[in-house]
């Protein structure tokens, strides 16, 4: 084995994914169990997706399950689409699902790449391109370890129909418009309403419904959409960010055409 052919066989391949990525229908930004649901269902639909990762792990939230005991909650509509991926989950009592955090991660990873998601972790998305009418038309790129390190480094940008802001509390796509474009998001004040105390009854509702389209060309999922909406949290119980992923690319698919 020649150590020079490894090397270029893993620059070459990582080079043609990403130069195919410069060009998407939808760019998912997170990889956490909402952006992974709706990659997989766009990609499903033939849709040209990828998804961009800070970490180096995809996962998200989901690993920790609560406080560190690895095992997440699902409701019976979020079991469903762990049925769907083939995600074993054990009755709790009635309404109430237990399901392994390793098993959820590892097979929406699994089960979004094979359906043809492209995933490339280590890459921040650190700021968002406009093109006219105010429209959300592209993402900003740069190594995670750039952003670490604080190294004045110029970033990489793609294009992209449509963006899904699924980077979980922070909302970071969202943070970045309101910050650095005109216009307003579509919330009630026109900014970031900031996530609300714990209930998850309402938290798990209210996702769903605010999983929308907050600016031109910008889809809300997960736990961002709750942060954009002044939504509660809802603790380790993962159905909302399921369901809010299969309608954030419900929604996409529906503006795409
Ligand atoms: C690239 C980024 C960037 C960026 C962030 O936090 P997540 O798991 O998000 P969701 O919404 O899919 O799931 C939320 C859930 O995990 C959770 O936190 C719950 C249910 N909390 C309830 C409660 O009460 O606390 O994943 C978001 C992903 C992460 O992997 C980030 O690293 C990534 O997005 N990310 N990736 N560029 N600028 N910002």
């Amino acid at each position: 084995m020649d150590e020079v052919v490894i090397s270029r066989a893993i620059i070459e391949s990582y080079q043609k994914d990403l130069l195919e990525a410069t060009e998407l229908d939808v760019a998912v930004v997170g990889a956490g169990p909402a952006g992974m649901v709706a990659a997989y269902y766009l990609a499903r639909g033939s849709v040209k997706v990828a998804i961009f990762e800070r970490k180096l792990s995809v996962g998200g939230g989901i690993w920790g399950g609560g406080m560190m005991f690895n095992k997440i909650v699902v409701q019976e509509e979020g079991k469903e689409i762990l049925d769907e991926f083939g995600i074993a989950s054990v009755r709790y009592q009635k309404g109430y699902y237990v399901a392994n955090a390793v098993e959820v991660a590892s097979t929406l990873c699994s089960r979004a790449m094979k359906a043809g998601v492209s995933i490339f972790n280590l890459i921040s998305v650190e700021d968002v391109v406009i093109r006219e009418a105010d429209r959300v038309s592209g993402l900003v790129l740069n190594w995670s370890p750039v952003q670490m390190a604080n190294l004045h480094i110029d970033p990489l940008a793609i294009r992209s129909r449509l963006v899904i802001d699924a980077t979980g509390h922070d909302a970071e796509v969202c943070q970045l418009v309101t910050r650095k474009v005109r216009g307003e998001l579509r919330t009630p004040s026109g900014k970031m309403a900031g996530e609300k105390s714990m209930w998850a009854e309402v938290a798990e509702r209210e996702t769903l419904e605010n999983t929308r389209e907050v600016y031109p060309g910008l889809i809300v999922a997960g736990m961002s959409a709750n942060a954009v909406f002044g939504s509660p949290r809802m603790g380790p119980i993962f159905g909302g960010m399921l369901l809010s992923g299969k309608k954030a690319a419900k929604l996409a698919a529906e503006l795409l055409e």
